[in-house]
């Protein structure tokens, strides 16, 4: 039969018509006249994804027994944001749908408005995963992206007076028109009970039998390139009971019970973990983290040919470790291959060795991910005894290069003795991946300093950087219509696949037309930025104000609290008389954060920033020229507003704490200028753009370093700087709390007496910079022709580039045709 079914190709309005009320009368069970609008999406949705389907089956036959290597992504979060505008961009659809849609009187702005973004991810990781499969597939790598279809995503934020409320995530429950469930690809995922050991002919070998099974039944989301054809797949795993489980519902006498052992099966895929950065010992956590690992590794040897010679496994598959959260995957293959497929242990640790490669997504000591000896023993008893067995067989050979030092023998221990015996996931994944790299070069230089110096020494080969970034179609060619058009106008559109050609943006720095229609675009941006501010949560950015925001997930090391004291201290100021109003440069500083629900700090913090804009945004001293917006559910399709329409782009960590940041990419690329200390990726922005682009402010790492060493004192900063105890002072008063002085105590106090990411050491440097901001400003010309050299310069952070290095220096897998 013809290899593929009789949608017209290429498409046209007429045939996308067609296949739409197709979709919407028999898969929709509607007419046009009588559909609203979710059903009009649902099936706008199929029928773009028809045509992508189309690509995806002729792709598939050119790629059969092609035998090339594949990347494994194992991540247990994709932060993807909408479909729609993505998928019609990649299969150059826009054209035909919108003709399509206006032929049946269908607003296609409407129905972009109506999709609910998959938010299944937490933040940078899963967004960065997210790049990563768009790139990858865009590149024409062979590629599998393996997740977990969490029933509810990240939670959806609402303030309650101006507290965070977590509202669940029912993302799925108008329907899910871009996935494709596979029942008949389901895998059985194994947990529990206890090992034995059988005598096989003459060698003992240690077998599983296991308790409990859940069924994981794979969905499948495509994954198109841009305008070449390919199409990947993202295989998100949702668990099931099985079937045994149905029968003993049935049979039971005690129904129950069952019910109850079914929901308990199925509620491993239920929920995201909201943290991020700090681990929670979860036992359910665990069984996610497994279960979509021992799915994905089944799923993938399933495909290789019934004699393939598993030997050759590194031949096949690269396994990437998006951080420790699907390490466990190491003792899995060691298990599938050792006690199912009767592998010997030595040759199944080389192959293991060559399949795995680990990023590290971290500095933090605390966020490095432990497992109780104890748990994973209940858990999966088989994978504890072949990880002390892998310890054993390491710390050997660390016995044999370093001798009998029992100091670094434990510093090294993939088991942790104390408090509790654990063990330590990202000791196991740089002693069993092949390669081990951090997101940025000063993370990767910490990460072997300072984060893992034993193992760096060890294995020193091993160690490598890969930067990060940022897929250029949806943040730039989507996100921001109007500077794309204007890039593609000056030097044509292959930027959208060859980001460093936005080099030829530089010599238009100096073209005056060049520059008033760029920032034509960027007031342009602004008031669509307010468009959707006013509709969605009824604010909007002051008209000529500087848009100064902050966007990321809330936490201490990220330093929102230093945000918030540079607009106490002019707030302060103007209120005070210090600081004339005519001499205040209009601002609408922005914040989009979520907490984690657990975070009490942080959830503080937040309630902070409400206050003080509560405050701020009425006092009729201030006379709007200073305002606060923190609209809620800060994410992927929020972003992809406000981003272009940015000025100033705040990524103020302390230095030696944020492994790269991505959002400071976005913002760059979309020609914000980055105030920002000298931490993870801002360095190599710095670098590349230049420090007359830059408003660079703070202490370095090493200087982070001394301070720390010393003995760090933040009531000294407090003592010394007027400005300083001005802002405090005015927050402990209860100035933002109705008088009211306990509200916001545990935050000043935490401030005065820890401060443990020195807020206070590098205030005085931060007022400094916002100072050379507003006067950077005060040149508007000036300010745009540093702007187009940021977007001109920063063509090195595109996801394809991290890919490609991905490719060139750990993977091995060239993209095929
Ligand atoms: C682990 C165990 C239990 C519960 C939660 C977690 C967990 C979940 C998410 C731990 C960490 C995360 C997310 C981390 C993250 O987003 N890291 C960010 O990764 C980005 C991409 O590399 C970097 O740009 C950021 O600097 C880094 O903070």
């Amino acid at each position: 039969h013809p290899p593929v079914p009789a949608l017209e190709l290429p498409p046209t309005a007429d045939g996308f018509t067609a296949q739409f009320l197709r979709n919407l009368n028999f898969d929709g069970g509607v007419t046009l006249a009588d559909a609203s609008t979710n059903d009009r999406y649902l099936a706008l949705a199929r029928t773009v994804r028809d045509y992508l389907m189309l690509h995806a089956l002729a792709d598939q036959q050119r790629q059969a027994g092609a035998q090339a290597k594949a990347v494994c992504y194992l991540s247990a979060e994709y932060l993807l944001g909408n479909q729609l505008d993505n998928d019609l961009l990649a299969g150059d659809l826009a054209g035909v749908a919108a003709d399509a849609m206006a032929a049946c009187g269908i607003d296609l702005d409407e129905l972009r408005r109506h999709e609910i973004e998959p938010g299944l991810g937490n933040g940078g990781l899963g967004r960065l995963a997210a790049c990563f499969i768009d790139s990858l597939a865009t590149l024409g790598v062979p590629s599998i992206g393996y997740g977990i279809r969490y029933e509810y995503g990240i939670f959806r934020q609402t303030f309650e007076d101006g507290q965070q409320v977590e509202q669940p995530d029912a993302w799925l429950t108008l329907g899910a028109p871009w996935e494709q469930p596979r029942p008949e690809a389901a895998q059985t995922v194994s947990f529990g009970g206890r090992t034995e050991t059988v005598d096989d002919a003459g060698t003992v070998r240690s077998r599983w039998i296991p308790e409990w099974n859940v069924s994981a039944v794979p969905y499948d989301y495509l994954v198109p390139g841009f305008r070449n054809g390919r199409v990947n797949t993202l295989r998100l795993w949702r668990a099931k009971a099985t079937d045994a489980f149905d029968l003993r519902i049935f049979n039971s006498g005690d129904y129950e019970q069952a019910v109850r052992a079914q929901t308990f099966a199925e509620n491993i895929s239920k929920v995201l973990y909201p943290e991020d950065s700090t681990p929670q010992g979860k036992e359910l956590r665990l069984q996610q983290q497994y279960f979509f690992v021992a799915a994905s590794i089944r799923d993938f040897l399933g495909r290789l040919p019934e004699d393939f010679d598993l030997a050759r496994l590194p031949e096949r598959v690269i396994f990437q470790l998006n951080d420790t959260h699907p390490v466990i995957a190491v003792p899995e293959l060691m298990r599938v291959l050792v006690d199912e497929h009767g592998m010997a242990w030595d040759e199944a640790w080389a192959v293991t060795q060559q399949c795995f490669a680990y990023t590290c997504h971290t500095l933090l000591p605390e966020a490095l991910e432990v497992w109780p000896v104890e748990l994973l023993g209940r858990l999966l008893p088989r994978h504890l005894e072949i990880v002390y067995r892998i310890n054993e067989e390491f710390l050997a050979a660390v016995r044999a290069r370093f001798g009998d030092d029992e100091m670094r023998i434990r510093d090294m221990s993939i088991i942790a003795e104390f408090p509790v015996r654990a063990v330590r996931m990202a000791y196991l994944a740089t002693v069993a991946g092949s390669r081990v790299n951090g997101v940025a070069e000063l993370h990767s230089q910490l990460l072997r300093d300072k984060v893992l110096p034993a193992f760096a020494e060890f294995f020193p080969e091993k160690f490598t950087n890969v930067t990060n970034g940022v897929t250029p179609r949806r943040f730039l060619r989507l996100a921001n219509p109007g500077l794309s058009t204007l890039i593609t106008d000056a030097i044509g559109d292959g930027w959208v696949t060859d980001l460093e050609r936005l080099h030829e943006l530089e010599p238009l720095a100096e073209d005056a037309a060049f520059r008033a229609a760029f920032a034509a675009v960027k007031a342009g941006n602004k008031r669509r930025l307010n468009e959707v501010l006013q509709a969605r949560d009824g604010m909007r950015v002051g008209d000529g104000h500087l848009v100064d925001v902050m966007v990321k997930r809330l936490h201490e090391y990220k330093r929102q609290l230093l945000k918030v004291l540079h607009v106490v201290s002019e707030y302060e100021g103007v209120v005070s008389g210090r600081i004339a109003l005519a001499d205040l440069q209009p601002r609408t500083v922005l914040f989009g954060a979520k907490a984690a629900p657990g975070y009490a700090m942080a959830k503080r913090i937040i309630h902070l920033i409400n206050a003080v804009g509560s405050v701020v945004n009425t006092d009729p001293r201030l006379d709007g020229r200073l305002q606060v917006l923190f609209p809620p559910n800060y994410n992927v399709t929020l972003a992809e507003s406000v981003i272009p329409a940015a000025d100033l782009s705040e990524q103020i960590s302390l230095a030696g704490k944020e492994a790269s940041g991505t959002g400071n990419m976005k913002f760059a690329l979309n020609g914000a200028l980055t105030i920002g200390t000298d931490d993870g990726a801002n360095v190599e922005i710095r670098e590349l753009v230049g420090d007359a682009n830059f408003f660079l402010f703070g202490m370095t790492e090493p200087e982070v370093a001394e301070i720390a060493q010393a003995g760090y004192h933040p009531a000294a900063f407090y003592q010394e700087d007027a400005g300083l105890r001005r802002a405090i002072d005015l927050i402990a008063s209860g100035a933002f709390s109705g008088g009211d002085r306990s509200v916001f105590e545990p935050v000043v106090s935490n401030l005065l007496y820890e401060d443990r990411f020195m807020v206070l050491a590098d205030y005085s440097a931060y007022m400094a910079a916002q100072q050379r901001v507003d006067a950077a400003y005060a040149d508007q010309d000036g300010w745009t022709r540093a702007a187009i050299l940021n977007v001109a310069r920063c063509g090195f952070f595109s996801s394809d580039r991290s890919i490609r290095d991905y490719i060139d220096r750990i993977w091995h897998t060239p993209p095929t045709t």
